[in-house]
């Protein structure tokens, strides 16, 4: 595949670089299938322990250095990767789109995101303020100033193998740090074409090797880097109960750790919504990244009066909906990530059946030529209560749960009542309403939209959520300040030693 070509991906790749050095390992193999065909694209190798230590001790030593590269200097480069995604979106939206098996559209819009945080971290690069305040003493200057943290590692998932990376990434490296990425081991491909294309504007730019450093492998390479003590931050999206586990690890050497977990992510549509707009936010929503999105719209929650309307507007969306190969753009539907994946798209159907939901669009895996990955299943609707156990749990795939409610307020309640807290939604066109929902009252999630989806949100805006979503905010707003250390500074240009809170102390 040309592509494949054009990204450097050989058949068996190197897992483990400082930049434009590649280093041996005898870690496991980690085999890459694809989706789509279930073929096999290629190979890597698992950082065994001496090669996480190299890197480990490469980043370390180039730390300082980095940090003394002026920000706006760093943004420079951070400009240049920028364009380098740029000359480099048809095939690495493509390896997306075949590796993960989102729709080729989501490929390229993927990397358009990672486009789009270098440009906004460029701007960043020259605008990391810090306050000043006033002094209560005379003659004094108080102001706090940001320094870099060192290394940040990052921990990537799947569903969006290379974007989630690059929010962490392009603002690490503007604000000084040095940068660890360990990709998920089921797209480990992602992360060897996106470590070339990095380390070839880097080597271009003279910055030093082991800025930006990549370590691929399992559970055990997180667990190295949530143990060590030389990683200040790290960053991971994942499942609520990898994020459980990791920040208890991090917090109990008094890390930081910034997660980006599990969504249950809601669409409220009230009678006073445009049913037309809401029907394509909704379906998109939910099918998108064939429900792999952390954002994924998982639960409708539906006004009685346009109860009926409205499923059976979905359900005919949903009869329209063509299921795929995503590199064939006429497909909205790829596959899930594996049969893996698969068996708790069915396992979570029966318990929904077990549990009393009622199946207005019946799910199942899609057979036949062209579906031999056996990664293929039917996006399907079930009528529920927002209290099933199947309900409030994150499964990910595209099953869209539909329920109804008879006020607003029973609705914000529902769409609070999950564990979950990333993204939420209402499609009205009453103003009363929509400004409940976005009250203090109203959604609990980092996210709230007015008549737009839940996914699919901005690089501009800080991204992450509440609850067992993990607390954390990545990419745009001030979501820099994760990657950074206040420091606050007080400066007495005086003649005297005046002691603050009036405290008098005289030799
Ligand atoms: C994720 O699913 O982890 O808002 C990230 C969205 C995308 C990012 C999703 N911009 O849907």
């Amino acid at each position: 595949m040309q592509f494949l070509e054009q990204l450097g991906i050989q058949t068996a790749n190197k897992g483990v670089s400082t930049g434009t050095k590649w280093i041996e390992s005898n870690g496991a193999t980690i085999d890459s299938f694809s989706p789509v065909d279930g073929k096999k694209i290629g190979s890597t190798v698992a950082a065994d322990k001496a090669a996480y230590e190299q890197v480990i001790n490469q980043s370390l030593s180039v730390a300082k250095e980095w940090q003394k590269w002026p920000a706006p200097k760093r943004g420079e480069v951070v400009r240049q990767v920028g364009d380098a995604l740029r000359q480099y979106k048809e095939p690495l939206g493509k390896l997306v789109s075949y590796e993960m098996g989102k729709s080729l559209q989501e490929g390229y819009g993927e990397v358009q995101e990672m486009i789009d945080i270098c440009d906004l971290a460029v701007g960043l690069s020259r605008q990391l303020f810090g306050q000043t305040m006033h002094s209560e003493r005379p003659t004094h200057r108080m102001y706090e100033q940001w320094h870099p943290l060192g290394i940040v590692s990052i921990i990537s998932a799947f569903n969006f193998p290379v974007a989630v990376w690059s929010w962490n990434a392009a603002l690490a490296w503007i604000c000084g740090n040095t940068t660890i990425w360990k990709p998920s081991e089921k797209t480990p491909l992602c992360g060897i074409a996106v470590q070339k294309i990095v380390a070839e504007v880097f080597a271009k730019n003279n910055v030093p090797e082991g800025v930006n450093c990549l370590v691929q492998g399992a559970r055990e390479v997180g667990e190295w880097m949530s143990k060590d003590t030389r990683i200040p931050l790290v960053s991971a999206t994942g499942s609520t109960r990898m994020g459980k586990e990791l920040s208890a690890t991090v917090a109990a050497r008094l890390g930081k750790s910034l997660l980006e977990l599990g969504g249950n992510n809601a669409i409220i549509v009230s009678q006073h919504a445009d049913l037309d707009m809401s029907l394509i936010g909704a379906v998109f929503g939910a099918v998108g990244t064939a429900g792999q999105r952390c954002t994924t719209t998982r639960r409708l929650i539906i006004h009685e009066s346009v109860f009926d309307t409205f499923t059976a507007k979905l359900v005919k969306a949903y009869a329209q909906l063509r299921i795929g190969d995503p590199l064939d753009t006429k497909n909205h539907v790829g596959p899930l990530i594996d049969t893996a994946a698969v068996n708790m798209y069915l396992s979570a159907i029966e318990q929904c059946k077990a549990q009393g939901g009622k199946f207005l669009v019946e799910g199942g895996v899609v057979t036949g030529p062209g579906y031999e990955s056996g990664c293929y299943v039917k996006p399907c609707i079930a009528e529920v209560t927002n209290d099933l156990a199947i309900v409030q749990h994150e499964t990910f795939a595209p099953i869209l749960y539909v329920m109804k409610y008879s006020t607003l307020d029973e609705a914000i309640a529902m769409q609070n009542g999950v564990p979950q807290g990333l993204s939420s939604a209402i499609m009205t066109l009453n103003l009363r309403e929509a400004e409940q929902f976005l009250s203090a009252q109203g959604s609990d999630c980092g996210i709230a939209n007015v008549n737009i989806g839940t996914s699919g949100a901005e690089i501009g805006g800080a991204f992450g959520g509440e609850k067992e979503t993990g607390g954390g905010r990545e990419s745009g707003s001030d979501a820099w300040k994760a990657y950074m250390r206040r420091q606050t500074n007080t400066i007495n240009w005086g003649n005297s030693l005046p002691l603050a809170q009036g405290i008098q102390f005289d030799l």
